[in-house]
């Protein structure tokens, strides 16, 4: 038989070591699919909606660090991918996207489903490319695998249908070697490491500050720690390499973490910045004497969220290699010793708000976190999603170098979480996937909650049921709104699990949260948990700062005028004595 374009595009996929495929077939990929039927290499992951598509693809590339694929039909079929293809390019993880055109003749007359991916996905991609002829290929679909999996981050081929059909070009079959190569190890100039060990070498006390950059750098993150005495504050991307084995782990900052992550870092005379971008430029240190050195593999990001005095471009792991050897042991613990103690105490005031409450009406959001972190396996992979799972999965899950955390941390897109579980027990059928989902995230891409039972894919969901978009009408409270378009009137989603061919757990008694989670942690094959939790939770004390305070009270004096006090009883209940 002769080769056409899409097999060429399945042959050259399958060098460079692709597994599977998510998307949903359209008459613009049968040429694709039906490659791919007949080549047998590549597994087609049938889903119900492209943009989970994506996250499920983002979600394999996170844990594989390999490249991932999802693909959409012409027009609305790719266009779905597009929040998935974000949030993946900001998380910089391997993606392709597979963006089929319509028919190639029609292009530009304004065709039925016509739209321009080349242009929609720019934003969300390293490269992004129309195939337009056979000659193209395969070395357009070589450049954006090569761009996605060295740049990590998203490319993008659209392709029309007829050209996915036409005869072949005559090119070789690309080497596995050739398409993705091993990544290169930045190494900064030798004098920036040396002003670097002269700035830490002085007086004063350092706080270091770690992010993603920091994966594979755990021991030497903690070896530079123990000779600086230096307490470590995590970005939330840090956390699943940094935050185990460590004495010197002090928590997050930022509005979802906690007052010691929030003092060690405000209340220090150098902050080193490890391979981290946090964003929120309001928790860096703002006294005039602090002095602030960053290293990150990426120039652009240096200095961007604070002045710097000191960068260095280079590869964390790399760096600190050359750097250890450089510092000088720090006799004075005060400063760690200080954080540390303050970690202890904010580490207990969190496990309480953990604890089984007496009250049936109230299960709080915390324990049902706290039970999946005391149950879950060794080497769960958990996913989160935007909102307050979020808070949650940051506070009680507690990672020890085999667990793995995946959420929307960047582009913060609500119901990625049961999407990247696809992904993930994708890739890893034996592990144990655990989703912390809102009931907002999870309705709003519940079309494949039913891709669970369809895929054979034994995910845990558990649904944090708090009748409301609850992140937001605590932004709403505490920024001096009456909540406002945040309340569902949900249904039984154990029931509703369970007429999907899931397993249904409902939890709506504190007594019962250990055993339905050890329960349904427990079950061979998916589950899901309705957890009817408190609505009125207040994840951040309303008075962390002085804004907040006011925009509290404000709320306050609305609630009253406006005939809702008892709204203020309950959240005095919640928060302060049940
Ligand atoms: C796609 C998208 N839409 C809206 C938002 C704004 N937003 C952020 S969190 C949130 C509420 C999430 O509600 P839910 O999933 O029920 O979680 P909860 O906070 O109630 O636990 C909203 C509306 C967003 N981040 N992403
Ligand atoms: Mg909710």
């Amino acid at each position: 038989m002769t080769k056409t374009v899409a097999d060429q595009f399945a042959e050259t996929l399958a060098a460079a070591g692709v597994k599977r495929i998510y998307g949903i077939v359209g008459d613009s990929l049968n040429g694709l699919t039906d490659a791919l039927r007949r080549q047998g290499k590549i597994e087609w992951v049938h889903v119900r909606h492209e943009e989970v598509a994506a996250f499920a693809a983002g979600a394999e590339a996170h844990l594989t660090g390999e490249l991932a694929v999802c693909a959409g039909s012409c027009g609305p079929g790719n266009l779905h991918l597009i929040n998935g293809l974000f949030d993946c390019h900001r998380s910089r993880v391997p993606v392709l996207g597979i963006a089929a055109q319509i028919p190639s003749a029609e292009m530009g007359a304004g065709y039925f489903q016509e739209t321009h991916p080349e242009a929609l996905f720019k934003e969300c991609s390293h490269y992004c490319e129309l195939v337009s002829g056979a000659n193209q290929m395969p070395r357009i679909l070589e450049i954006a695998i090569r761009q996605a999996v060295g740049n990590r981050g998203v490319s993008v081929v659209a392709i029309p249908g007829d050209v996915l059909l036409r005869l072949a070009s005559d090119a070789p079959v690309p080497k596995s070697q050739s398409l993705v190569p091993g990544h290169a190890v930045l190494m900064p100039p030798r004098a920036d490491v040396d002003r670097l060990a002269t700035l830490l070498n002085g007086d004063g006390r350092v706080t270091l500050l770690c992010g993603s950059g920091c994966q594979g750098a755990h021991d030497q993150v903690v070896a530079l720690a123990d000779r600086l005495k230096a307490p470590i504050v995590h970005a939330f991307r840090g956390k699943e390499h940094i935050e185990w084995d460590n004495p010197f782990d002090v928590g997050m900052t930022g509005l979802i973490g906690f007052s010691s992550g929030y003092y060690a870092m405000i209340d220090c005379d150098v902050l080193l910045m490890l391979g981290t971008d946090f964003p929120y430029r309001q928790f860096y240190p703002r006294g005039a004497g602090v002095r602030v050195a960053q290293i990150d593999m990426r120039p652009e990001q240096i200095g961007r969220r604070v002045p710097v005095d000191l960068g260095v471009v280079g590869d964390v792991r790399a760096t600190l290699d050359v750097l250890i050897p450089l510092i000088k042991d720090k006799g004075d613990r005060g400063h760690l010793d200080q954080a540390t103690q303050h970690y202890r105490k904010a580490r207990k005031d969190l496990d309480r708000l953990a604890s089984e409450t007496t009250s049936k009406r109230l299960i709080h959001p915390q324990q049902i976190a706290k039970a999946i972190n005391d149950h879950a396996a060794e080497d769960a992979v958990f996913t989160c999603d935007v909102g307050l799972p979020t808070v949650w999965a940051a506070r009680y899950l507690a990672m020890n170098g085999k667990r793995r955390l995946i959420g929307s941390f960047w582009h913060g897109s609500m119901a990625n979480a049961m999407a990247q579980t696809i992904g993930a027990q994708a890739a890893f059928p034996g592990r144990q996937i655990i989703s912390l989902s809102g009931d907002g995230g999870f309705t709003m891409l519940m079309g494949d909650f039913l891709s669970l039972v369809q895929l054979g894919l034994p995910v845990k969901v558990v649904v944090f049921n708090n009748s409301a978009l609850g992140f937001i009408e605590i932004e709403q409270k505490s920024s001096g709104f009456i909540d406002f378009g945040t309340s569902f009137k949900n249904p039984n989603f154990a029931a509703m699990a369970e007429a999907s061919g899931v397993r249904g757990i409902r939890l709506e008694d504190s007594a019962d949260v250990e055993e339905g989670i050890k329960a349904a942690l427990a079950h061979d094959g998916p589950v899901l948990v309705d957890a009817v939790v408190s609505r009125m939770v207040l994840p951040i004390p309303p008075a962390i700062t002085a804004e907040m305070a006011k925009g509290f009270t404000l709320y306050m004096v609305k609630a009253v005028l406006d005939g809702r006090a008892s709204d203020l009883v309950d959240l005095a209940r919640t928060n302060l004595w049940a």
